[in-house]
């Protein structure tokens, strides 16, 4: 049996939860107790604190984790890195107040700035050669400008309106950031092949996210052009329907292409066109 730790609350809590789920493994819904037993595959789930993750995962109290990659790299524990997980995507960046007059990464010198990241920041300083001053703080990161605690902040960032909100202006980005599966390095030969197993319906199951399902009915003298509109996964399935000269096509699509098939397919004289969204690709 695998023991997995994930979020106990927070930003990654609910899709870690929806990845399981899609992947056919259930957590009961109780109130999120430290450990709770999944059904569907022999897992156990361990809530923690994201920034207890990856010590977690290193010392082997727990098997896998699932965890962003900014705290990874800023708790510099040993763990193996066996998946880009597809969600909760931010960056760290380097921010400063709008009106500061910011004219490239030597602005910094000299001046403080103001992180929960530490780690990672020094790293990126010492890289630049910029000797600039840490202010470690956790949590609302972005108002030290204000409150004179700080020249910059060095903070996660996803849509950019926390900054803004608070009249700051990214400048540098310095990390891209994601949910990544990350496992103890020294699974034995029996945790592996369970991992394995967890790999691969992970992977089926964000294979699928942004792909739909398409059928629909086609006229034969239409067919050859419908099947260079819908390539699917090796090939569109065909079948005929019991009125003749008419068959009818299935494939996978892309949802950022669905729209502009379905146009292409309807001018060619496609009926009744059904869409279906899809939970899994076994590949
Ligand atoms: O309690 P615990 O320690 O477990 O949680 P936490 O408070 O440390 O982390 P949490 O739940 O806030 O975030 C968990 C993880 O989600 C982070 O480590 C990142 O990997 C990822 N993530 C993705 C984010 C964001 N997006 C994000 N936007 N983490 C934080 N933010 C913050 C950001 O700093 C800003 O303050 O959300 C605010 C809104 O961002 P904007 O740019 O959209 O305005
Ligand atoms: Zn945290």
């Amino acid at each position: 049996m695998l023991r997995l730790a994930i979020q106990s609350k927070g930003r990654l809590s609910e899709q870690s939860l929806a990845l399981l789920s899609e992947s056919g493994i259930k957590v009961p819904d109780s109130k999120r107790t430290l450990i709770s037993h999944a059904s569907g595959l022999d897992l156990e789930v361990l809530y923690l604190r994201d920034d207890d993750i990856p010590q977690a995962v290193a010392m082997g109290v727990a098997d896998i984790g699932i965890v962003g990659r900014n705290v990874i790299e800023e708790k510099q524990e040993k763990v193996s890195e066996v998946m880009h997980l597809g969600f909760g995507a931010c960056r760290l960046s380097l921010a400063v107040p709008a009106t500061s007059g910011y004219d490239g990464i030597r602005w910094l010198s000299g001046r403080k700035i103001a992180t929960s990241y530490p780690v990672i920041l020094d790293r990126w300083l010492k890289e630049n050669n910029i000797d600039a001053g840490i202010h470690v703080i956790e949590g609302s990161v972005e108002i030290s400008p204000a409150l004179g605690i700080a020249d910059a902040i060095f903070d996660i960032v996803s849509t950019g309106s926390t900054l803004t909100s608070n009249g700051l202006r990214e400048v540098e980005t310095v990390m891209a950031s994601e949910a990544e599966l990350v496992a103890y390095p020294e699974l034995n030969e029996e945790k592996r092949k369970e991992l394995e197993k967890i790999v691969f319906r992970f992977r089926s199951s964000l294979d699928s996210h942004g792909m739909k399902y398409v059928l629909m009915n086609i006229p034969q003298e239409s067919l050859d052009e419908a099947i260079a509109i819908l390539p699917g996964m090796r090939s569109p399935t065909i079948l005929k329907l019991a009125q003749s000269g008419w068959y009818s096509i299935h494939s996978v699509v892309p949802e950022n292409k669905l729209w502009e098939s379905i146009e292409r397919l309807k001018a060619i004289g496609a009926e009744g066109i059904l869409v279906l969204a899809l939970e899994n690709i076994i590949k």
